[in-house]
């Protein structure tokens, strides 16, 4: 049920914004794969001429399997279009992301791009961050520091500030980038910028899931294939 919004959002959200020449940022986690396939059928008709830049090593595979070129930000640092996941999107669109881990190359990508648009299902659509999801702030954190890190958060902003564990792997997972993450869990409504400046100021945390004022649209997909989006 939950694919058919998903596929849905994510055909909008490509059929509007996605322009022959682009430079287009690939997100990471489940639904940015019912893009790329969207873009890969366009491309099969259209030749939209893209260079694809991933924020994670998921991404890379996905622009490769559908034949799309890969392109890096060294040699195309200013992105036309973003398009990603998130974990939940508030009533101003500020965004939780990082619920797959991504969320540091995921921000560069974003910050680099002229608009950034979200594809979800309309789970993730939310009033206040918080109240659907609730597996907290995901945080990277370099290794050496997580155990400082995780003290100096719950003195700072109160809640749990856990290290993520592995599943498929024995010791906590390991970022694209060789990081730690902390998932901060919160509680209450909190001051999202005053948050995130709180927590980049902790010597040793390298980014946060938080993505403040950076999105142009999300697109929200129903069970029943309809698409809500909201600026
Ligand atoms: O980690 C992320 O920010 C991802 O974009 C992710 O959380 C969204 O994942 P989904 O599309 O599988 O829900």
């Amino acid at each position: 049920a939950g694919q058919v919004g998903k596929i849905a959002a994510a055909n909008q959200a490509v059929d509007e914004n996605v322009k022959p020449g682009q430079i287009v940022g690939i997100g990471s986690g489940s639904t940015i794969v019912f893009a790329v396939k969207r873009i890969a059928e366009r491309n099969q008709s259209e030749k939209l001429n893209l260079i694809c830049i991933p924020t994670s090593f998921q991404a890379r595979q996905l622009i490769q399997d559908y034949g799309l070129a890969l392109g890096s930000l060294e040699t195309s640092p200013e992105i036309d279009v973003a398009i990603d996941g998130a974990d939940e999107v508030d009533a101003n669109i500020n965004l939780i992301k990082g619920g797959g881990g991504c969320l540091m190359q995921e921000k560069i990508i974003a910050s680099c791009a002229k608009e950034l648009f979200i594809i979800a299902d309309d789970r993730k659509d939310s009033v206040a961050l918080g109240t659907s999801w609730k597996k907290g702030v995901p945080i990277e954190v370099l290794p050496m520091a997580y155990r400082p890190v995780q003290l100096r958060i719950e003195q700072v902003l109160g809640g749990q500030a856990k290290l993520r564990m592995a599943s498929n792997k024995a010791g906590p997972v390991v970022t694209d980038n060789g990081n730690f993450l902390i998932d901060w869990v919160f509680d209450g409504v909190q001051n999202w910028e005053q948050v995130d400046m709180q927590l980049k100021n902790i010597p040793g945390v390298i980014e946060t899931g938080l993505f403040l004022n950076m999105t142009k649209a999300a697109y929200f997909g129903t069970p029943d294939g309809k698409v809500i989006v909201r600026t």
